[in-house]
């Protein structure tokens, strides 16, 4: 997908066409026909800028029948992806009606020699234009908005995804970067102010992706608002497994019996497979027959990596 670029207002389309066109002319020793030359090519500059300017938009938004399930789910949870469809049709229908008004205005100057002529049909082709760009106003503002939300969505992989999920402090973001070749990347997210990390790894030949939402599944459900839980709905579409981490030392600042609860309602909610960890075991070690790792140390990491994967080569 390439970057949305800035998406003017009508206003300055229409400025920033009629400029370009201003600036072309065409020699002919004859006055009438210099005049009809330049009449007819400064016409098809405002339609080419805006057929341009217009086309460029509607390309760089992405195909929203080739995204990745996660990321239409937010964007249409976020914005709509009827409506951005719908706004993009209005710029194709602008850009299609300027070239065909442009083209009429056009075909009319060529065939005549009267100078006053030529400069009202260029004027009334002008207006004509500034029109039909003023209809999609609506459309470019709502295009403009939609741009800046959807460079805040994470672009997640269509690839096997480990989801990692537990109270706040329990050591999700440590294990994300743990288990990470690379370094996570943090991007922005739309519901909390915290960042959303995306880690990868390799086992084989294959690419895996792993995630930490920090704000969405670190907190009893009943707490949530509505656009969280739509937004944990679009989880369930993303994770293939989920690796909850529960903290017994409970430094993390939650009680044990709060954490085993948050894990029963993820098992409840969500139906892909649940992989319960108690980590900080360089801290405490406790008999539960829990999976124990150390995030800090590495202790344990090998075990519960054998684990996912075993998980997700089902
Ligand atoms: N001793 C110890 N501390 C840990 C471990 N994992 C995480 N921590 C610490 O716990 C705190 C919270 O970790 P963080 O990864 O930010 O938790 P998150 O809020 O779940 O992402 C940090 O101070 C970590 O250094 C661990 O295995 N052992
Ligand atoms: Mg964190």
């Amino acid at each position: 997908m390439s970057k949305i670029p800035t998406v003017m207002t009508g206003e300055e389309i229409i400025d920033t066409s009629f400029r370009k066109a201003s600036k072309v002319n065409v020699e002919d020793k004859i006055r009438v026909f210099r005049l009809r030359k330049t009449a007819a090519a400064r016409i098809s500059s405002v339609a080419d800028t805006i057929d341009t300017t217009m086309r460029g938009y509607v390309s760089s938004f992405p195909n929203f029948d080739a995204v990745p399930r996660f990321y239409f789910e937010l964007s249409d949870l976020l914005i709509g992806v009827d409506k951005i469809k719908n706004a993009l049709g209005g710029l194709d229908w602008c850009r299609k009606t300027v070239k065909k008004i442009g083209d009429k205005g056009i075909k009319q100057i060529k065939g005549s020699r009267n100078e006053k002529f030529i400069e009202n049909k260029k004027k009334e082709v002008y207006g004509r234009i500034s029109s039909v760009v003023k209809q999609v106003s609506d459309e470019l503002l709502f295009l403009s908005n939609a741009r800046e939300k959807l460079q805040n969505i994470p672009f997640i992989e269509n690839i096997p995804t480990v989801v990692v999920a537990g109270y706040p402090n329990v050591g999700k973001s440590l294990l994300v970067r743990k288990i990470s070749s690379g370094k996570p990347k943090i991007a922005a997210y739309p519901f909390t102010t915290k960042g959303i990390s995306v880690g990868h790894f390799q086992a084989g030949y294959k690419k895996y992706q792993v995630i930490d939402t920090p704000g969405l599944l670190d907190r009893e459900f009943s707490k949530r608002s509505n656009i969280e839980k739509q937004a944990i709905t679009a989880l369930k579409h993303l994770g293939n497994v989920i690796v909850f981490i529960i903290d017994p030392t409970t430094h993390c600042g939650y009680p044990l019996d709060a954490q085993l609860r948050l894990l029963n309602a993820i098992k409840e909610t969500f139906n892909i497979p649940v992989i319960g960890v108690e980590n900080k075991c360089d801290i405490l070690s406790t008999d539960s027959g829990r999976l124990k790792i150390s995030a800090l140390t590495g202790k344990g990491i090998e075990k519960l990596m054998e684990n996912i994967l075993g998980t997700l080569r089902g």
